[in-house]
C-alpha cells in the first residue's frame, strides 16, 4: 500500500516555516494546485499558526483565510482544513473539506455531524507556553492512551474515519520526538491510522547544526522516511514532490 502524503498549506502571517508566503488568496489557491501537481493525497488548509508561541487568531479572521481556498481546491482534490475552532472546521466542511485535522484532538463531533474525516492530534499544553519544559514520564505510552482514548471517543460517536498523530513538536523535547519517531509502531499497533508531520521542524535544525526551515528538507525526508517505515500511513509535509518519491520507494520496499 503506498503511503499518502498530505501537504502543507498555511494562509497565515506567521507560519514557522511558510508564514506570509499564501497570506494572498491568489496565492494559496496557486500553491495548492502546485501541491497537487507534485502529487498530494491530500492539501491541509490552515489559518491559524500552531507554532511555539503563537498567537490565538480571531474567527472571523481564520474564516476569512481558509473558507475561499478550501472552496477553490476542494473539488480538485481532498482537502483537510487544520484548525482548533469548531466554527471554522464546521464552515470548511461545508465548503468542501473531507478531513478535520485537529490539532486540539476536541472537535470529533463537528466530523461526527458531517460524516467526514477526523485527525486527532496530540498536543501538551497551549501553543504559546507548551515547549516550557515539556515532560513525561513515559512520552509514547502517554500520547497513545490519550489518543486510543480521543480516537474511541470519536468513534463512539459515529465517525468512520479516525487518524491518530503524536504531535510531533507539540509539548515534546528532541528527546521526545526521536523517541515517538522510533516507537511509531506503537502507535501503529493500536489499529488506527498514524499520520505524522516532521516536516522542517524546529529538532531537525537542532539535529543538524542549526539548518534553517527552508534547508531541512533531508531531515524532513529521512523523518518522514522513518516514519512510513515503522507504519505510519501518512506524512504532512511542505515538500511534496520529493516526500512522494520517498513514500513511493517505501510502499515498494515493504510489498
Ligand atoms: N504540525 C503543524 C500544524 N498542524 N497537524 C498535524 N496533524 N500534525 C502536525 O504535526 C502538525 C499539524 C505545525 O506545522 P506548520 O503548519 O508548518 O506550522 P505552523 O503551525 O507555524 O503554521
Amino acid at each position: 500500500m503506498t503511503p499518502l502524503v498530505m501537504g502543507v498549506l498555511n494562509v497565515t502571517p506567521d507560519s514557522f516555516s511558510d508564514g506570509g508566503r499564501y497570506l494572498d488568496q491568489a496565492a494559496a489557491v496557486a500553491r495548492g494546485h502546485e501541491l497537487v501537481a507534485e502529487g498530494a493525497d491530500v492539501v491541509d488548509v490552515g489559518g491559524e499558526s500552531t507554532r511555539p508561541g503563537a498567537e490565538l487568531v480571531p474567527e472571523a479572521e481564520e474564516l476569512h483565510r481558509v473558507l475561499p481556498v478550501v472552496e477553490a481546491l476542494a473539488p480538485h482534490v481532498r482537502v483537510s482544513v487544520d484548525t482548533r475552532k469548531r466554527a471554522v472546521a464546521e464552515a470548511a466542511v461545508a465548503a468542501g473539506a473531507t478531513l478535520v485535522n485537529d490539532v486540539s484532538a476536541s472537535l470529533h463531533e463537528v466530523a461526527a455531524a458531517a460524516g467526514v474525516g477526523w485527525v486527532a492530534m496530540h498536543m501538551r499544553g497551549e501553543p504559546a507556553t507548551m515547549q516550557d519544559d515539556p515532560r513525561y514520564d513515559d512520552v509514547v505510552g502517554e500520547v497513545r492512551d490519550f489518543l486510543v482514548a480521543r480516537a474511541e471517543a470519536a468513534v463512539a460517536a459515529g465517525v468512520e474515519e479516525v487518524w491518530i498523530d503524536p504531535g510531533i513538536g507539540f509539548g515534546k523535547t528532541v528527546e521526545h520526538n526521536l523517541c515517538l519517531l522510533k516507537h511509531v509502531g506503537r502507535l501503529v499497533a493500536t489499529g488506527f491510522p498514524v499520520v505524522v508531520g516532521t516536516s522542517r521542524k524546529g529538532f531537525l535544525g537542532a539535529l543538524t547544526g542549526g539548518a534553517g526551515p527552508d534547508d531541512r528538507l533531508e531531515a524532513s525526508l529521512a523523518t518522514a522516511v522513518q516514519a512510513l517505515a515503522g507504519g505510519a500511513r501518512m506524512v504532512r509535509v511542505h515538500e511534496v514532490a520529493p516526500t512522494v518519491q520517498a513514500a513511493r520507494l517505501v510502499g515498494a520496499a515493504a510489498s
